[in-house]
């Protein structure tokens, strides 16, 4: 599929220290260590309704890991999925009589010009499930090759007795995985599974369903297998980062992993298991399914601007969960108005100082809290008490645009 135009990005002297960020698998902050090449994939959305701001966010998160390993010097290798087949399209098609296809184009489309307006940096490979199939069908061939798939009427499920790692990524208990696996579409009471944590690879086709024809049947993919097929297709094993909400670390992260290092017989599936905390709204979380959800398009429509938004975002530490407020964005869009003030000033403080400390407070697990009470402090000064550098505003301008994804010059 085609992503999106990516955002022109200042080149900035110098750069800083290894980029650490938390990992869910080892339990510790840890520091990312990619090659020349930087490989990441994150979960993409399931387009069933427009993009919100808890979708937004984490995509927001995993924009600074991809600017910060630029800075570095690294080649990004950067990919995302669509889940352009999945329940949940199928079940807005027949609430709205739209045709499935046409909701998940359409919708795909504004989270495209929603990321482009966003100034996000667009992954090589955007990938749907749907064209992903005959990946999926290979990989769940291999995973037969291995023993690890049995057969439940017609549909195909993996056997997680399989692998002696189960576990090792989200370090969920038993009660905890039964309990995720039940509210993220997984189906723990289906007579005839081994074991109720056995996730479907392959949905045999139903009447009034999708499906298609493949060495596996007639039918359509299941959720975590997708990821795996598209992440080892384009990034291969024991890529830097595995991506998304904080929602995915059970059962899809645990899953992915599970059917990857079975497949290939390698570990790990993914180096570092990030995972963004969840916004909400009103004391919920955001979600489709509750229909307390802020619109990134909404806020476009109401020129609300995407340094703003992006700031607002950036107020918070990714990890943590937090609430989308009014008084945040205002917040927000008073912090931009500053900062801009000071990038105009035709002199100011030195810049280096300024840039090394964003810079380390990113590396350190992503601490854009930090990072932004630093550029308050630069802007502060810049305004009260000027400075002697004539490059030095110019320079933190061109540093947190780079950085951050934020525009202060026009
Ligand atoms: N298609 C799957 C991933 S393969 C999916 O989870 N789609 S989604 O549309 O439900 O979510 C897209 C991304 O946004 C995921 O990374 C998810 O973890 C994240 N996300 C969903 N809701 C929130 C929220 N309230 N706050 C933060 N991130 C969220
Ligand atoms: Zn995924």
């Amino acid at each position: 599929m085609e992503a999106w135009r990516a955002p022109v990005i200042p080149q900035i002297p110098g750069h800083g220290p290894e980029l650490r960020l938390y990992d869910a698998a080892s339990r510790e902050v840890r520091a990312t260590t990619p090659g020349r090449i930087a490989r990441m994939y994150v979960c993409g959305i399931t387009p069933y309704d427009a993009t919100h701001m808890g979708h937004a966010a984490t995509y927001l998160t995993f924009d600074l890991v991809g600017r910060y390993w630029r800075d570095r010097g690294h080649d990004v290798h950067y990919v995302q999925n669509v889940t352009d087949i999945d329940d949940p399209l199928l079940e807005r098609a027949v609430q709205t009589g739209d045709d499935w296809r046409e909701i998940a184009r359409r919708e795909t489309q504004l989270f495209r010009e929603d990321m482009e307006a966003l100034g996000v940096i667009p992954p090589q490979h955007y990938i749907g499930a749907v064209e992903s199939i005959p990946s999926v069908v290979t990989c769940i061939q291999g995973l037969t090759e291995r023993g690890a798939v049995y057969e439940v009427e017609g549909d195909l499920y993996f056997d997680v007795t399989s692998d002696d790692l189960f576990g090792e990524v989200s370090h969920a208990t038993q009660d905890q995985m039964l309990a995720l696996f039940g509210e993220c579409g997984g189906d723990p009471m289906r007579p005839g599974k081994r074991h109720p944590l056995d996730p479907l690879l392959w949905r045999a086709a139903r009447p009034e369903e999708p499906a298609w024809d493949t060495p596996l049947g007639h039918g359509r993919p299941g959720w975590h297998i997708e990821c795996v097929a598209i992440a080892l297709d384009h990034l291969g094993m024991s890529f830097d980062v595995q991506g998304g909400g904080r929602d995915l670390l059970f059962p899809h992260h645990e899953m992915g992993a599970s059917h990857a290092e079975v497949l290939t017989g390698a570990w790990p599936y993914a180096r570092h298991y990030v995972h963004a905390g969840l916004v909400g709204l009103d004391g919920h979380k955001m979600s489709k399914s509750l229909g307390n959800l802020v619109f990134v398009h909404r806020l476009r429509e109401q020129d609300v601007s995407p340094s703003a938004v992006r700031l607002a975002v950036a107020a918070h530490h990714y990890r943590g969960d937090w609430e989308w407020t009014e008084d945040g964005l205002d917040a927000a869009i008073a912090r931009h108005g500053h900062w801009s003030r000071a990038a105009q000033l035709s002199a100011g403080p030195a810049s280096e100082p300024v840039i090394e400390a964003v810079r380390t407070a990113l590396a350190d697990d992503l601490d854009t809290p930090r990072a932004l009470t630093i550029l308050d402090r630069w802007a502060e000064e810049a305004l009260e008490r000027g400075g002697a550098h004539g490059d030095g505003p110019r320079q933190v301008a061109e540093a947190v645009d780079a950085l951050l994804g934020v525009r202060l010059l026009t």
